[in-house]
């Protein structure tokens, strides 16, 4: 066995207050592109870049380019959990993780059998109206053509953080608090490029550091373990 592997399935059996940590490279093993890798929606050909598209002030001026975007690019139909999904709602089950803080939005760590996830930048599985807040079913966003309305007249919006957008106060100090009283995190997938959400490594002060990911990160040289692997693959070993 790998010598990381091993690392990490020891680090894993000494501790029984784990937090995971991670973004959009958990869910490239199930087919979603994540934002900075070479296939990545950030390297795709698209009329505005994804952080304009992605921006509170474009969804208000350019709804119909928005949605263009969210319906081709956004929503993936079929899409399941991978190893890394049910692994860590496994770990989970068994006592042994308090918590998963994700920064993605396509809910993939519920459907894996996970329950305390903690959704940094919300999810493209609700909506809600933009004027009046009635909630809405996400099909009708996702899967609808044009901009969805409310009968309000209001234009029903995914309820993620959009750039631009604070982050959710709540879900941060409860993410937040994990994090502080974890005695191991994990972090995986991630770039850690997009604050505040990146900032959260910070408040980690134990000695199990663990970072998976395909490429560096500004953090690797704080990790008492780096893995740059692909994390299912890493999950199914562990
Ligand atoms: P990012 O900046 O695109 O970084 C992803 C990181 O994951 C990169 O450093 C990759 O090297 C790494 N990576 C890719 N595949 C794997 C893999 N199989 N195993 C290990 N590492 C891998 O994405 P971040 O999450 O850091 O940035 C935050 C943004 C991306 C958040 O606001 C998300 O909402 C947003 N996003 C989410 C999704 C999703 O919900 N699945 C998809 C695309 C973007």
């Amino acid at each position: 066995m790998d010598e990381n592997i091993r690392k990490l399935k020891e680090l894993v059996s000494q501790s029984d207050n784990i937090v995971f940590f991670g973004g959009a490279g958990v869910s490239t093993e199930s087919g979603i592109p994540d934002f900075r890798s070479v296939d990545g929606l950030y390297n795709q050909k698209w009329s505005y870049p994804p952080e304009t598209i992605l921006s509170h002030s474009f969804f208000e001026r350019c709804p119909e380019e928005y949605y263009r975007f969210h319906r081709e690019k956004l929503v993936i139909d079929g899409v399941k959990p991978n190893r890394a999904h049910l692994r860590l709602a496994e770990l989970e089950k068994e006592g042994k993780l308090r918590a998963v803080v994700t920064q993605n939005i396509d809910g993939l760590h519920q459907a894996a059998g996970s329950e305390n996830v903690l959704e940094l930048h919300g999810s493209i599985l609700r909506a809600y109206c933009s004027k009046c807040r009635k909630p809405y079913s996400a099909d009708v966003m996702n899967h609808g053509e044009g901009v969805p309305r409310c009968s309000c007249g209001g234009v029903i919006r995914p309820d993620i953080v959009l750039y631009e957008e604070p982050l959710d106060e709540d879900i941060m100090t409860r993410a937040i608090r994990c994090i502080r009283k974890a005695d191991m995190l994990i972090v995986g997938g991630t770039s850690l490029n997009v604050y505040p959400a990146a900032g959260l490594i910070n408040y980690y002060t134990g000695n199990k550091l663990v970072l998976i990911n395909l490429s560096r990160t500004e953090y690797d040289r704080y990790a008492d373990l780096v893995i740059h692997e692909k994390i299912g693959e890493v999950f199914s070993q562990i």
